[in-house]
């Protein structure tokens, strides 16, 4: 199959899966709100861009097909909840996502809440289950490092670093270096397990799982210099979300920092730097290296 082949076939399993996910968490006595807010957050759209990592990630480490589709459908639930919460008034104050209303938008800011709290739990529920690998032991690995990606460490820390320049006022020289840790730890995270996670779940050995540990870091890095470009050069209606925000709440971007046209060559240098670290993988590959392309030149 080719690369646009498999990101279908991933996207169209992880919707169903997911789908089927709340459903029956609804039927075993989910409040009727809090699940229509869930599925509001998590169905209909995204590129499930991290789910993809897992399953390619996993395949390339020997688990064929969808076999890795618990542990893809629980990194989705926790980007789900994060975009919920960010898009919250009291962190970006957002009223678009994904084409649709922002979860508060259409219903409430303590809906939105809970429903980011539920769905951060069930993804936790979701790849502690025996569904996910048959070994307790990789399961717990895979609690551990997604609790990392997504804790005070990785995307929560990186969300509080941002919000504090937003709200209590920019450190006084936000440098490219300030800019990049907040990125790795808020974006990069985990897009960075998303791709190591297909090596825990097929027990890898060290240098295979530091490969896709490495791409996923310059992955992450790409994603967000595209993001940034996107947020200056796309429209509301091709990005699906509001579109510049950055500039006009004055807040220092790698663009902002470097320029369009800097900014364009550091997407180039960690697309290529993505490639590379997947040397070890051969032409086995090629759709974890198309993903790089797609994702430096993504348009939503
Ligand atoms: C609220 C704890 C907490 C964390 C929020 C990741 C994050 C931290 C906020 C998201 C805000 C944002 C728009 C960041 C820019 C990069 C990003 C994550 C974009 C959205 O990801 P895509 O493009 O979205 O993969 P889709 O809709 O395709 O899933």
């Amino acid at each position: 199959m080719t690369f646009p082949e498999r990101l279908a076939a991933a996207q169209t399993a992880v919707e169903v899966a997911l789908s089927d996910l709340l459903a029956a968490n609804h039927a075993r006595g989910m409040p009727d709100r809090l699940a229509r807010a869930m599925r509001h957050a998590v169905l209909g759209g995204g590129k499930r861009l991290r789910p993809f990592l897992v399953i390619e990630s996993a395949r390339l480490c020997g688990i064929r097909g969808m076999g890795a589709l618990p542990a893809a459908c629980a990194v989705e639930l926790i980007h789900c909840y994060s975009l919920v919460h960010d898009d919250l008034p009291d962190m970006d104050n957002d009223r678009l996502r994904r084409g649709q209303p922002t979860v508060w938008a259409a219903f409430d800011a303590w809906t939105a809440i809970l429903a980011g709290d539920a769905l951060q739990a069930l993804a936790f529920e979701v790849v502690s289950t025996a569904d996910t690998h048959r070994d307790p032991h990789v399961r717990c690995e895979l609690v551990a490092a997604l609790a990392a990606a997504s804790g005070p460490t990785g995307m929560v820390g990186g969300q509080a670093i941002d919000l504090e320049a937003d709200k209590l006022g920019q450190p006084a020289t936000p440098d490219l270096g300030h800019i990049r840790r907040l990125h790795a730890m808020k974006t990069g995270a985990l897009i960075a397990f998303a791709a190591e996670a297909g090596s825990i779940l097929g027990q890898a050995d060290p240098v295979r799982r530091r490969a896709l540990r490495t791409f996923g870091e310059h992955l992450g890095f790409a994603f967000q210099i595209a993001d940034d470009l996107l947020d200056v050069e796309g429209s509301e209606a091709e990005v699906g979300k509001a579109v510049a925000k950055d500039a006009s709440a004055g807040k220092a971007t790698i663009v902002s920092l470097l320029g369009i046209t800097a900014a364009r060559a550091a997407l180039a240098d960690a697309t290529t730097a993505a490639i590379d670290a997947l040397e070890p993988f051969g032409a086995e590959a090629f759709v974890l290296r198309a993903t790089a392309e797609f994702v430096a030149s993504r348009k939503s």
